[in-house]
């Protein structure tokens, strides 16, 4: 149903992913509140509604990429293949709204313009686009930390005679690609999903590189009876894994040091986890994302991979010519992505060498002077992420503050929740929680668990108002910056996690990097010591 209906609520939740489904059905269905989600897609399931580009496949397996409260609810639909495409995301997303009957408390095509916080009343008041206004004492942003597109702002777009997409707002209908000239920016984990299947439709395609990437094969395939009869089977021990994993995977991070073998084994150890497939590649040795010497040797192995399977030596160059450790950066996995490469109508073109100058009516042209002609422009050139979507909701907090002058220097926040001045605010997964360095739904169903036992202890205690100490948000950034610094995360300098890849948005690195499993036994002690570090008024 569209049209969010001014009115009063105890919450308003902002989106209708897995994280604003699971809010509502907590604070409705458990707590008894009034709740209203305001939706800007047409339907629920958050990201997967929009990313709808060819080759949209999560990189988590889908016996963890679900929701895990309910043990009905996880045995009995049944996942067709390794990891889950875009249009079984879907269909899983809705099945689930349905079975919870979550729908008619979602208003759908209602964008959200502004959230003000009026002192006097404690209450938050919600525009939307369409000019009602909803009132509430909790606001929960459940909006996601990759939904805001980043376009990159390449002169001349806009003379472009040919059409143009970016993978996060793929058209609802599809784009045929048959016969056309396809040239592609960007090579993250979406653009590497993208180029196998656009080049096996298209007539040809150019792929635009800034940034070469490690990627291993995901292994994706149909999942057998067997498989299924297991996972139902051990709904308890995949969930008790998922969740005491740094990561929220259903793999356990291997306890061996990359030193505790000789080369010769950990060649052999690389290779069965090459052979695998999928993330769990970096589970290799417990130390990869702490030792530099370590991760060397995944980051050789997987260069010479690149350049085993690319026929062409300077193709295969390029590709390998990778600058940051493995998986310091979000590593991909892939379906043929470097063997797209051997096709003839496939293209490889440097522009960190040779950077994009300006898009022309016909093509795109390079800082040399060459020109690429071209029909589409598909940009898979990432988001503006973790703080993008946030900031463009227009949130004015106490005596007038906005969110986007509170953040001016980077995001500051207590556990990802909570920040200063915005009082009765949650943000799940917020910068400074685990969020996109975790399989998303185990984040997900922590943060909002976690919410709605805050807000059903608040309720019992006539708290009417919280919000965080200014000194745990200074502790907070700190041990934020203490996590991300023991990895090797930060050594990657162009990443998103930093905010890197968005011109003129500060370098902070955003997600905490301490493991999922850490954070939820912080998160427990701050609530067991009666929500520590927040203030509590009546
Ligand atoms: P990413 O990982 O941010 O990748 C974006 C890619 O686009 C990356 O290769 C960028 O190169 C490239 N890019 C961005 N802007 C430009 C310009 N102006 N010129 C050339 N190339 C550019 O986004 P994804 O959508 O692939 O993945 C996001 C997450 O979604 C993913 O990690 C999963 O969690 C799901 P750069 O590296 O910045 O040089």
């Amino acid at each position: 149903r569209s049209g969010a209906g001014s009115g009063t609520y105890d919450a308003v939740i902002i989106g209708a992913g897995f994280s604003g489904m699971y809010q509502l059905h907590l604070l409705r269905d458990r707590l008894g509140l009034s709740v209203r989600v305001l939706e800007q897609g047409g339907g629920v399931g958050g990201t997967w509604y929009w990313n709808r580009y060819p080759g949209a496949r999560c990189d988590s397996e889908s016996h963890s990429y679900c929701f895990t409260f309910s043990p009905e609810l996880y045995r009995e639909w049944e996942w067709t293949e390794r990891y889950p495409g875009q249009p079984e995301i879907m269909r899983y997303m809705n099945w689930v709204a349905d079975r919870l009957d979550l729908k008619r408390d979602i208003a759908f095509d209602t964008r959200v313009t502004g959230a003000r916080y009026d002192e006097a009343s404690n209450r938050w008041q919600v525009a939307t686009e369409a000019g009602e206004t909803l009132t509430a004492t909790w606001l929960i942003t459940a909006v996601g930390c990759l939904s805001t597109a980043n376009v990159p702002k390449i002169p001349g777009l806009e003379d472009f005679k040919g059409r143009w997409y970016h993978t996060g707002q793929w058209p609802h209908e599809g784009v045929d690609f048959t016969g056309q000239r396809v040239g592609q920016v960007g090579t993250g984990s979406t653009g590497i999903q993208a180029v196998p299947v656009i080049a096996a439709a298209a007539k040809h395609l150019t792929v635009f590189q800034r940034t070469a990437n490690y990627s291993v094969p995901a292994r994706n395939g149909p999942l057998d009876a067997e498989f299924k009869d297991w996972v139902r089977q051990n709904y308890e021990a995949i969930r008790t894994t998922t969740q005491s994993t740094p990561n929220g995977h259903p793999f356990v991070i291997a306890d061996r040091s990359t030193w505790d073998v000789t080369e010769e084994e950990r060649r052999a150890l690389y290779e069965a986890a090459w052979e695998k497939g999928g993330l769990q590649f970096r589970a290799t040795f417990r130390d990869l994302l702490q030792d530099k010497a370590a991760n060397d040797t995944a980051a050789e192995f997987l260069k010479a991979k690149i350049r085993s399977i690319v026929k062409d030596p300077a193709t295969a160059a390029k590709l390998a010519d990778i600058d940051h450790p493995y998986a310091a950066k979000r590593p991909p996995i892939d379906t043929d992505y470097f063997e797209a490469f051997n096709r003839d109508n496939v293209a490889l073109v440097d522009v960190r060498a040779n950077p994009i100058e300006r898009i022309t009516p016909d093509g795109i042209q390079l800082r040399d002077g060459t020109e690429h002609k071209l029909d589409i422009i598909v940009f898979a050139t990432g988001f503006d992420a973790m703080t993008g979507p946030l900031l463009r909701l227009n949130i004015t907090g106490r005596d007038g503050l906005a969110l986007k002058e509170a953040w001016a220097a980077g995001p500051r926040t207590y556990l990802g929740l909570q920040a200063v001045g915005f009082p009765n605010l949650f943000t799940i997964t917020g910068p400074g929680s685990p969020s996109v360095l975790c399989n998303m739904p185990v984040c997900i169903e922590q943060h909002a668990e976690w919410i709605a036992d805050c807000i059903a202890a608040l309720r019992e205690k006539g708290v009417a108002r919280m919000e965080p100490e200014p000194a745990a948000v200074d502790r907070w950034v700190e041990h934020v910056n203490e996590a991300a610094n023991a990895t090797l995360l930060p050594q990657a300098g162009h990443s998103w996690y930093l905010g890197a890849n968005v011109p003129g948005k500060p370098r902070v690195f955003m997600p905490y990097a301490g493991g999922m499993a850490r954070y939820r036994e912080i998160c427990n002690e701050v609530a067991a010591k009666g929500y520590e570090g927040f203030v509590l008024n009546k």
